[in-house]
């Protein structure tokens, strides 16, 4: 409710109609598959249908002078064309083509979805509590999953198991679809986990996360399963790690995202690696897996304290093996504070 009026007098429009799921997930604190938040100078209304009636009335009781049921987007256009607005403000880039023509017809359209971006990288403490919670959830579960990996496991029982244990450890859901990519599979950063087996002598890339009250956590773990890596892949991982390292103790808050990204990547540079850095270091982490603001070569947004960010440097050798090593953190003080707490020196099973 603070949120939307601070948006609204930012935004100078006469009301504020969002209906996109995250956004509206981000005002209310409630979660639904529809719905529609509609604020101006005097209201606030929540719209959403009959499934979701009775547990937004009850948690938005002290915030929203309404809650009204709306079968569908027309009982909401309905509402808001009684309304005596002109200027509506609307995530436009969020909105279907014939909802964006329906409202462009009436009023004049502001877009919202710049005001909301920048608002919702700041995360709150309430909003801090539930990422650290997501993050140690995902920890607790990769240790668990450790004695899993055994000679034969393919990656997608590995991702299923590993999504299973978040779940276990009190997660409500998997941040995004989980990668688990086993031997020259780690070459692509996006893998998708399929019925590859687990044998000896493979690296095991392991990228997944976990959602607390709707926040996300996201991890990647680069392991060495059966024997010894060869002095190749042990290099690259320390350079990958040192990467990382020098990513985390220097980042600065006030920095651009372009900036923090040259600090891994000019160090990659100087071993040779640079070119199989094919990413960027890092993007937002909130209610959204991938939000504002973007750690990479293009990102002139600046960083600041309160933000969630990952740091994510990968080295990837096509049809041979890919190291990532990605910690969620926040920026505390100008500095940067890791959620993580395993180890994230190289690890053999
Ligand atoms: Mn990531």
């Amino acid at each position: 409710m603070d949120n939307t009026k601070k948006l609204l007098r930012e935004l100078k429009a006469d009301a504020m109609l969002t209906g996109a799921a995250d956004l509206r997930a981000w005002l209310t604190g409630f979660r639904s598959s529809f719905g529609f938040v509609y604020t101006d100078a005097q209201e606030s209304v929540f719209f959403t249908d009959p499934r979701y009636a009775e547990g937004a009335k009850e948690a938005l009781r002290n915030s929203y002078t309404g809650v009204a049921i709306a079968k569908n987007e027309d009982s909401v256009f309905d509402f808001i064309k009684s309304k005596k607005i002109k200027k509506l403000a609307v995530p436009v880039e969020r909105l279907t083509q014939p909802e964006y023509e329906r409202l462009r017809r009436r009023f004049k359209l502001v877009d919202s979805t710049p005001a909301f971006v920048k608002a919702m990288s700041v995360k709150n403490e309430e909003e801090l509590a539930s990422i650290t919670r997501a993050c140690e959830i995902a920890e607790e579960a990769y240790l668990q999953l450790l004695s899993f990996l055994k000679e034969g496991v393919t990656e997608n029982e590995t991702a299923g198991y590993l999504e299973y244990l978040m779940r276990k450890c009190g997660a409500e859901d998997r941040s995004f679809e989980t990668i688990a990519a086993f031997g020259k599979n780690s070459s692509v950063p996006h893998h998708a986990s399929d019925g590859t087996k687990l044998k000896s002598g493979m690296p095991v890339l392991l990228d997944f996360g976990c959602k607390v009250n709707g926040y996300c956590s996201d991890i990647t773990r680069t392991l060495w399963f059966g024997g010894k890596p060869d002095d190749e892949f042990k290099s690259v991982y320390e350079s990958v790690l040192t990467s990382h390292l020098l990513a985390r103790d220097n980042i600065r808050a006030g920095m651009k995202g372009r900036e923090a990204d040259a600090i891994a990547r000019d160090y990659l540079a100087k071993q040779g690696l640079d070119k199989f850095f094919t990413h960027s270091l890092g993007h937002g982490i909130g209610i959204n897996i991938h939000e504002f603001p973007a750690l990479s070569p293009k990102g002139e947004a600046a960083l600041q304290d309160g933000m969630v960010f990952s740091i994510e440097p990968g080295v990837y050798f096509e049809g041979k093996f890919g190291i990532r090593i990605e910690d969620s953190v926040t920026l505390k003080d100008g500095r940067v504070v890791s959620f993580m707490k395993t180890d994230k020196n190289l690890t053999l099973l």
